[in-house]
């Protein structure tokens, strides 16, 4: 039987490469973002190639709406074998003291309490099948604040705690959970991060080759699949010339 692998944030960059790498793993793809032409259009791609794909189209920062689409799930679709807790952003890049409040309430809001929509949808089904996996997209921001990043880091350092604290409250069952904690990677993400300011959002990856949202999607797939005795608790992925957060050796 094939698994179901249920994605947020999968209409660009790591969410985009992880349905694209599951549905070469042999997975069937549960692909959810707010983007529907995208979902629509990534949908028919993934079809055409040979794997059968659900689309759902909800804001994970409306709980209401997640919990709509999961309960809209029908037959086999309701068993979710693999979350990728993968939507999220950055929004500014301001001293603590100078930062927008709108851009934090986004970030908290999407960053932590959408992760946590998500994993009290879907979470208690795997635990009473005793089978399933959570694979987290933490960062390497939240293993230390970088300057300027506070709220962003913040929310990061979160997902890790609230990794743990799932993986803890799991362990007696076979559930596993998995915080990928990224470095530097090439997605939209520093467009989003500099609202739309593309030539800003291009130094972020100039003089370093970054990763990409594959590399990232590769690392998610080997967790998933690795033996069932086998729980990959948490993998920081940098670029080659990236020592941290906040040390990146540039040419
Ligand atoms: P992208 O901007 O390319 O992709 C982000 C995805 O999240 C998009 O599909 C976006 O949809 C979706 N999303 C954002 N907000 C919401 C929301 N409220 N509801 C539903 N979907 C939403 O960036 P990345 O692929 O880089 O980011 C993916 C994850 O990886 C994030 O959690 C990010 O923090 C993390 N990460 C990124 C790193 C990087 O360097 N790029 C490094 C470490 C972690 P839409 O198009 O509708 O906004
Ligand atoms: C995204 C990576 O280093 O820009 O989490 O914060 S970084």
């Amino acid at each position: 039987m094939k698994k179901n692998v249920l994605i947020t944030g999968a209409t660009s960059g790591i969410g985009e490469a992880c349905a694209r790498k599951f549905a070469q793993g042999g997975y069937n793809l549960i692909i959810t973002g707010r983007n529907t032409t995208k979902l629509a259009s990534m949908k028919a791609e993934l079809e055409s190639a040979g794997s059968a794909v659900i689309t759902l189209a909800f804001d994970v920062r409306d709980a209401k709406a997640a919990e709509a689409a999961i309960q809209s799930l029908e037959g086999d679709w309701k068993r979710i074998d693999v979350l990728i807790n993968n939507a999220g952003l950055a929004l500014g890049l301001d001293k603590e003291y100078e930062g927008d409040p709108e851009d934090w309430n986004t970030m908290i809001d999407t960053n932590i309490k959408g992760l946590l929509t998500m994993t009290r949808l879907i979470v208690p089904d795997m635990v009473a099948r005793n089978e399933g996996h959570v694979i987290n997209i933490g960062s390497v921001a939240g293993d230390a604040a970088y300057a300027n990043g506070n709220v962003y880091c913040a929310t990061k350092a979160a997902v890790k705690t609230i990794s743990d604290g799932l993986r803890i409250d799991v362990a007696e069952s076979a559930v596993r959970v998995t915080n990928l904690k990224p470095g530097l990677v090439e997605t939209n993400f520093s467009k989003v991060r500099f609202h739309g300011d593309e030539a800003r959002a291009e130094k972020v990856y100039q003089g370093i080759d970054p990763l990409t949202g594959d590399d990232i999607a590769d690392v998610a797939l080997y967790a998933a699949q690795a033996p069932k005795h086998v729980q990959i608790a948490e993998v920081l992925i940098l670029a080659t010339h990236q020592g941290s957060g906040s040390v990146i050796v540039r040419k």
